[in-house]
């Protein structure tokens, strides 16, 4: 097992499209492995392996509380069936995007089908954080990240203190 780096902006390969996944091998659960210590490690409640630079349909999740025992959950070429009109928000982040969070709404719930790590299809009503976790975890998987979702001036205001940031780094 292995904590790999994470993909941060302005790297293009966020906006990216994954593959589905073929068939869930043993290689597929090393990178599995490495998604959940990546995660545990950053911390971060959810990761999708785009965020460690492998154009996969897989996220992981964990939205347990500190003292709860950990709820670690493996998502495998999901599509969500199902979402409610009703709404929630949340205040977002995403450790491809340190240091910034905003709110942002979404459906409050959401059916997913998806395969586990052995393979098998599962499908799972989601409430609550999972479901703003599943349905910001599966925007990566098709290249959108959370602040697509904001007003065009608070995402450019985002995306240009990324790039100004890498452009100091390299100076
Ligand atoms: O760790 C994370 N926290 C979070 C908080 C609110 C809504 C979504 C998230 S996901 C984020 C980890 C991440 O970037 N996953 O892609
Ligand atoms: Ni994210």
């Amino acid at each position: 097992m292995s904590i790999r780096p994470i993909v941060e902006l302005p790297e293009p390969l966020l906006r990216d499209v994954s593959k589905p996944v073929d068939a869930v091998t043993d290689e597929i659960r090393t990178l599995i492995d490495d998604m959940f210590e990546t995660m545990y490690e950053a911390p971060g409640i959810g990761l999708a392996a785009i965020q460690i630079g492998v154009p996969l349909r897989i996220f992981v999740t964990d939205v347990a509380k500190d003292e709860a025992p950990p709820q670690p959950l493996t998502f495998i070429n999901p599509e969500i069936t199902w979402a409610s009109e009703e709404l929630s928000e949340y205040e977002e982040g995403c450790l491809s995007i340190p240091d910034y969070t905003a709110p942002v709404q979404r459906p409050a719930e959401v059916k997913i089908k998806f395969l586990d790590r052995n393979g098998a299809e599962q499908e799972m009503h989601c409430t609550g954080l999972l479901a703003t976790c599943v349905q910001h975890e599966l925007d990566h998987l098709n290249g959108v990240l959370f602040i697509d979702h904001l007003s065009r001036l608070k995402r450019d205001r985002v995306l240009k203190r990324f790039a100004k940031a890498k452009r100091l780094k390299e100076a």
